[in-house]
């Protein structure tokens, strides 16, 4: 039974939502694959009140999902039935810009977008970028260990995270706020709630890395023959240019999908198999580095370069456009896999023909970050066929040492394939680790992992 009267209690009666009108946006993913009832939806603004929240439901045995932005892409933020939907959007205050240390600390409900306007303001930036930005949290870019457009520079979001604080399953808080480079005194908690994904903790607050603001960015758009001509024109890239901080891979049923749902032009006179996407940010203004590096690069069919802001963000746009228009045809099956970079080649040519084996009539929309190894798949048309496209598709990852899922999570989605990136010794280990926090398994069962099986 849903403890109403202490979910009240902890967070007044206007944010306890039962009304289905009220909660129905909280419900369902907006590609439209994952929806679930909730049991009612609670939206604390402070720590303590999710500690009152976790309190309340451990004591009545309610499962507690927890939600951000409600961007997810693996359905781990959306109701399986019934649960207490914890939604964090409230906790969304900016701590002050620690100049001197290049760090912040903010609320887990706080948006990308508002921390990049945040740190900007104060001269600096964020690490990470992703399409999803206005809506993504900062917290449910933690719980899944959100990576995007700019790892190649600075890594995922585990890579910015100096510090958290979290409330347990019990109701007890750890908070570790202090921004520490150098700590060595046991086991990282703090990282570990990273990739976690609702399952150890909630997170609540966190202390992040700051870089500096880069003032001048140029972006190109180079066509080539292959996957393979984009990974080998990676390592002089990023050797010629330290300002590189995004490589982004997109193919031509691709951009001919951006194109019919965004009224964009074609980029160029004739279509071309690949497209790698560069963008270069630094202090001072990059153009000239990449142009030349663009110059020297072999295997060229064609180039764009822009340097103003119009003409980059009209590029960009060929690239970040590609979730939308997907999306615009119908429900895709969605994969978000990585592979060994000299592998990635292998992995896009197999792409075709292993959907093809299951679902003939389905239509394949590849792009992805390449210096990652990192494709997403999205399949639409699949019709019944999906898990076994799924299947197929994950399998073939998994032959060529890959990961099921680079960088959206597990979630509901993906857990029948965990042991395919996952030996049985590491879900063991991670079993144990999930049944020492959180005992009752009151946190986003049948995330992650399995629902944790009955008693013997
Ligand atoms: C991106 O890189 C996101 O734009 C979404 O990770 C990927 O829609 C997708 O498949
Ligand atoms: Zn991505």
């Amino acid at each position: 039974m849903i403890p109403f009267e202490e979910l009240r209690a902890a967070v007044g009666a206007e944010h306890v939502l039962v009304d289905a009108d009220l909660t129905a946006s909280y419900e369902r993913d907006w590609t439209g694959r994952f929806a679930g009832r909730a049991g009612c939806v609670v939206r604390p603004r402070t720590t303590e009140e999710v500690a009152a929240i976790l309190t309340a439901c451990g004591a009545a045995g309610v499962s507690v999902v927890v939600q951000g932005g409600n961007t997810g892409l693996v359905g781990g933020g959306i109701p399986a039935g019934g649960e207490v939907l914890l939604s964090l959007t409230r906790l969304d205050e900016l701590g002050e810009v620690d100049v001197p240390a290049a760090q912040v600390t903010v609320g887990a409900g706080v948006t990308l977008a508002a921390l990049q306007a945040h740190a900007r303001a104060a001269g600096l930036d964020f690490g990470v970028d992703l399409a999803a930005r206005e809506s993504a949290t900062v917290g449910g870019l933690v719980a899944t260990n959100a990576g995007g457009i700019r790892v190649l520079r600075y890594g995922s979001m585990r890579a910015q995270l100096l510090g958290a604080e979290a409330v347990l399953a019990d109701g007890s808080v750890v908070s570790r706020l202090a921004g520490l480079l150098k700590d060595g005194t046991g086991y990282d908690l703090v990282s570990l709630l990273a990739g976690s994904e609702g399952t150890l903790g909630v997170v609540t607050k966190v202390r992040l890395k700051l870089v500096p603001r880069a003032r001048k960015s140029c972006v190109a758009l180079l066509a080539l023959e292959s996957t393979q001509a984009a990974v080998d024109l990676l390592p002089g890239l990023r050797d010629r240019l330290p300002s590189l901080s995004a490589a982004e891979l997109v193919f031509a049923d691709g951009i001919a999908l951006v194109r019919k749902h965004s009224g964009l032009p074609a980029p160029f006179e004739v279509d071309h198999p690949a497209y790698l996407l560069l963008e270069c940010a630094d202090r001072d203004d990059p153009t000239d580095a990449l142009v030349e590096a663009v110059g020297e690069a072999d295997g060229l069919l064609d180039a764009l370069i822009a340097s103003d802001a119009a003409g980059q963000r009209a590029l960009w746009a060929y690239r970040e456009q590609h979730t939308e228009a997907i999306n615009a045809e119908g429900v895709p099956v969605k994969l978000d896999v990585s592979v060994p970079l000299r592998l990635l080649p292998t992995l896009v040519d197999r792409l075709q023909p292993t959907v093809a084996a299951v679902a003939p009539d389905a239509r394949l929309v590849v792009f992805g970050h390449v210096n990652e190894g990192n494709l997403h798949v999205n399949v639409l048309g699949a019709g019944e066929h999906g898990e076994q496209v799924t299947d197929a598709v994950l399998r073939v990852v998994a032959e060529l040492h890959g990961s099921i899922s680079s960088e959206h999570g597990v979630g509901r989605a993906k857990v029948a394939w965990l042991q395919l990136s996952r030996s049985a010794t590491e879900i063991a280990a991670m079993r144990a680790i999930k049944d020492a926090l959180d005992p009752k398994g009151t946190l986003n069962p049948g995330v992650l992992l399995p629902s944790a099986p009955g008693p013997a």
